[in-house]
């Protein structure tokens, strides 16, 4: 029984776990602390992906779609919210991992997180990262971010 659940796990490493919140870099996380990012490849998968237009540049649009698709990822029945019912039989954790993120998002506090939520959802570390505060970040200021990871 283990080892079937650790073979789940680590199809969920290369899919889910990749655009799910609990693996985002501090770009996109709303309060963890530098210290419990992920590590510096995921996060570089992550800017990469965030990058849609792969100018090196990442914009805050960018990351808007981002945070769109991570959504209908998340939002598996399609009602328009993640919560506790989308929680999916396969990856049960790495669902709840990253719905523990998630609930940063949740504004209201109905434990459900909107579209609208998510999108109006601060980036303190989009912010900190933006040090001319343009809302791009540059491949200068992404160095820097990646130097610091
Ligand atoms: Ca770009
Ligand atoms: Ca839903
Ligand atoms: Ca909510």
């Amino acid at each position: 029984m283990a080892s079937k659940t650790e073979k789940k796990r680590s199809i969920a490493k290369g899919g889910f776990a990749i655009v799910a919140p609990g693996a985002l870099p501090p770009l996109f996380h709303v309060s963890a602390p530098v210290a419990n990012a992920q590590s510096p490849k995921d996060a570089q998968k992550m800017l990469k992906q965030a990058d849609k237009d792969g100018d090196g540049n990442i914009t805050w649009s960018e990351v808007l779609d981002l945070r769109k698709s991570i959504f209908s990822r998340l939002d598996r029945n399609r009602d328009g919210f993640v919560d506790k019912s989308d929680r999916p039989s396969f990856f049960a954790s790495q669902f709840d991992k990253a719905f523990e993120r998630f609930v940063e998002f949740d504004a209201d506090q109905d434990e459900r997180i909107s579209r609208e939520e998510l999108l109006k959802g601060e980036a303190p570390g989009f912010e900190a990262a933006d040090t001319n505060k343009d809302r791009v970040l540059s491949q200068d200021e992404i160095e820097a971010m990646r130097a610091s990871l």
